[in-house]
């Protein structure tokens, strides 16, 4: 995400960074860079002059040059300006107590709005609340099986009735969720090709009926400048109430997230990252203006690995490796739940100083990790326990049974050996505080 903005921004950086002393001119030269940076990202010019007019304002005050960091400075108020830019403070979706609630999606054609309406729905889910999907778009041949199919894959019901009059279809929905203690209704609205004046009545007619807590323009994050201008269409005739980008996982260059709040004053409340159903993240404007300025997300990583770390796994671990137990059973375990946190690209780019280009050309191989499960998963549970018992001959069946070769399992052995010391060694170092998920 922003992988290419990240990149200009960081040699921006870097060079106002490096500057020992700052004057008025190299500070206005960074910020034309800057302004540079956030056009090619297909960024509203006007977004992009107000946004440099106002880093320009605080910058060459006498505090910043006369300070000690001045690049530093100067860095900390772009940060500032974006986490302004991109809405400040995180945006929950709202409820109310009169159930059941209703979120509406509208949108374009293909903008996302059916897979968000299935990752909305397991997103509350696992918030405890119940939700029903409603098929509203009547227009697209399969477009309610489509609902339904995710309906299924989540187990999570899906309302949807032949005929075409969607405002009732919408008031059944509604009755249907009272009668079955259904506390949120996802309503997954028709898209068109252009903004235009049918679709915007039917979404201003299911408005009336339904009385949404929220209706969500969803805006696809890769067509930039267009998503805004769009936006700007449905904030006039709908008035919704916050925005969701979606795609955020392709090459999108980021215009459309940098724009859309200050073009619309209406927040993003969350991204979509991909097409699996669990690819949604909840939108923190602050923690994206660090990976913009490639400072790393690591708050977003801590909580990743927690949701994937099982609480209970990391105690008995923990407690291994203050006993210096820590096995290949363990590493196994271990390796498992860095794949559950999702692809390793997309840690690594959560971390800082990962961003630039060294780290872009390191192929991340997600086979090796299924190479280490398979050798591990050819050893005995005595092996596994105890590796120095691994000789020679063992080393080749163990080569044998997971397609191998012997020298890659010794690179395995030294790998887990080495691991070994150096959790010795940070065991030291950190005084026996916990150590970073669950190592
Ligand atoms: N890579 C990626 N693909 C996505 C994302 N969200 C949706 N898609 C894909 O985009 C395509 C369109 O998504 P839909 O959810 O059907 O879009 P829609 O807005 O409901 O489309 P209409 O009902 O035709 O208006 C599908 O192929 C999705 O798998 C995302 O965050 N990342
Ligand atoms: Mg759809």
């Amino acid at each position: 995400m922003f992988q290419e903005l990240s990149e200009k921004f960081e040699s921006v950086l870097r060079r106002l960074r490096g500057q020992g002393r700052l004057t008025e001119a190299n500070i206005s030269e960074a910020l034309r860079d800057v302004r540079r940076v956030l056009l090619e990202a297909d960024v509203n010019y006007k977004i992009a002059r107000q946004f440099i007019a106002d880093v320009e304002k605080r910058a060459v005050g006498q505090e910043v040059l006369k300070s000690i960091t001045p690049g530093q400075q100067v860095i900390k108020i772009i940060y500032d300006e974006l986490c302004k830019l991109l809405g400040e403070k995180e945006a929950p979706l709202l409820f109310s107590n009169r159930l059941p609630n209703a979120i509406m999606l509208v949108g374009l054609q293909g903008s996302g709005k059916t897979t968000l309406a299935g990752k909305l729905a397991r997103h509350l889910r696992k918030k405890g609340r119940n939700p029903l999907l409603v098929a509203a778009d009547v227009h697209r041949p399969a477009a309610i099986q489509q609902l339904q199919v995710i309906g299924k894959s989540l187990d999570i019901q899906t309302f949807s009735e032949e005929g075409r009059d969607v405002p009732a279809i919408c008031r059944h929905a509604i009755e249907h969720a009272r009668k079955n203690m259904l506390d949120t209704i996802l309503i997954d609205t028709a898209g068109r090709l252009h903004v235009d004046d049918e679709m915007m009545q039917e979404v201003r007619r299911v408005k009336e009926t339904v009385d949404p807590t929220e209706i969500l323009f969803v805006a696809d994050g890769m067509t930039g400048q267009d998503a805004v201008n769009t936006a700007q269409a449905f904030l006039q005739q709908l008035d919704f109430s916050g925005a969701v980008l979606t795609k955020m996982d392709g090459d999108a260059r980021g215009g459309a997230a940098l724009s859309i709040r200050a073009v619309t004053q209406k927040p993003i409340k969350f991204l979509s990252v991909g097409e699996k159903l669990d690819q949604l993240e909840p939108f923190y404007p602050d923690r994206m203006a660090s990976r913009i300025l490639g400072m790393g997300d690591v708050v977003s990583l801590v909580e990743k690995a927690q949701e994937a770390v099982n609480a209970d796994q990391a105690f008995r671990l923990e407690k291994k490796l203050r006993r210096q137990e820590f096995d290949l059973e363990d590493f196994l375990e271990q390796l498992q739940q860095v794949k559950k946190m999702g692809p390793l690209q997309d840690i690594l780019a959560m971390l800082p100083g990962v961003q630039n280009k060294a780290f872009k050309s390191m192929q991340v191989d997600e086979r090796a990790l299924i190479r280490v499960e398979a050798m591990i998963h050819s050893m005995t549970l005595a092996e596994r326990a105890n590796p120095s018992i691994i000789n020679g001959s063992r080393r080749k069946r163990i080569a044998a049974g997971s397609g191998v070769t012997v020298q890659e399992i010794n690179r395995l052995l030294n790998q887990f050996e080495m691991m070994k010391k150096m959790i010795k060694m940070m065991k030291h170092k950190s005084g026996g505080n916990r150590l970073p998920f669950g190592f």
